[in-house]
């Protein structure tokens, strides 16, 4: 029985969801998907990526005006990503819901940034806020043919960090 086969397929949505550089590096991206996986969600697109500075201006080019917009920048460049979409009926909502609020201090205990985190800029994940942003940001990381690692090339990347 496979939830997200169920429904109609114009019910079916698409979210992007990036486990961001402080996830990656604490070793929660199986943490992360298997919340997805619990709910019922299905993955159809995993890369692990070093986003380039140009993709993450245009995947936040909503948030250009904000002072916190080059740090936001720089967090997303500091290391690699998990870039993921996922589909399920209703997924928009409900992974923001499973992520939970932007300040993770705010974000209720059970959600994702509400036990993992504690900092807005460092909270770990990002999800769309709506089903055209999930379409507008998946093709961003999935179309870039560069910056594509690998586990050898994150592994390596680590060890250059020790
Ligand atoms: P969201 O990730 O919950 O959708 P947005 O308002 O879209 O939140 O902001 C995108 C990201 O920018 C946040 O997840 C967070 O990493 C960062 N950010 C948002 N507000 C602030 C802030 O006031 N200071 C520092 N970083 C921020
Ligand atoms: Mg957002």
């Amino acid at each position: 029985f496979l939830p997200h086969l169920v429904a109609s397929m114009e019910d079916v949505e698409e979210t992007y969801i990036m486990v961001k550089p402080d996830g990656v590096q604490r070793g929660l991206v199986g943490e992360m998907i298997s919340r997805f996986e619990k709910k019922g969600f299905k993955l159809t697109g995993l890369k692990l990526f070093q986003c380039p500075q140009e993709l993450a201006e245009e995947h936040y080019k909503d948030l250009k005006s904000k002072s916190f917009f080059p740090k936001l920048i720089s967090y997303i460049t500091s290391g690699p990503v998990v870039c993921m979409a996922w589909e399920g009926v209703g997924v928009v909502a409900s992974a923001r819901k499973l992520i939970g609020a932007t300040n993770p201090l705010q974000a209720e205990p059970g959600t994702i940034r509400g036990d993992l985190a504690v900092q807005t800029g460092r909270n770990v994940i990002h999800g769309s806020d709506s089903p055209d942003n999930g379409k507008r940001e998946i093709v961003i990381p999935f179309l870039c043919n560069k910056n594509i690692l690998s586990v050898y090339d994150y592994s390596r990347f680590l060890i250059c960090l020790l």
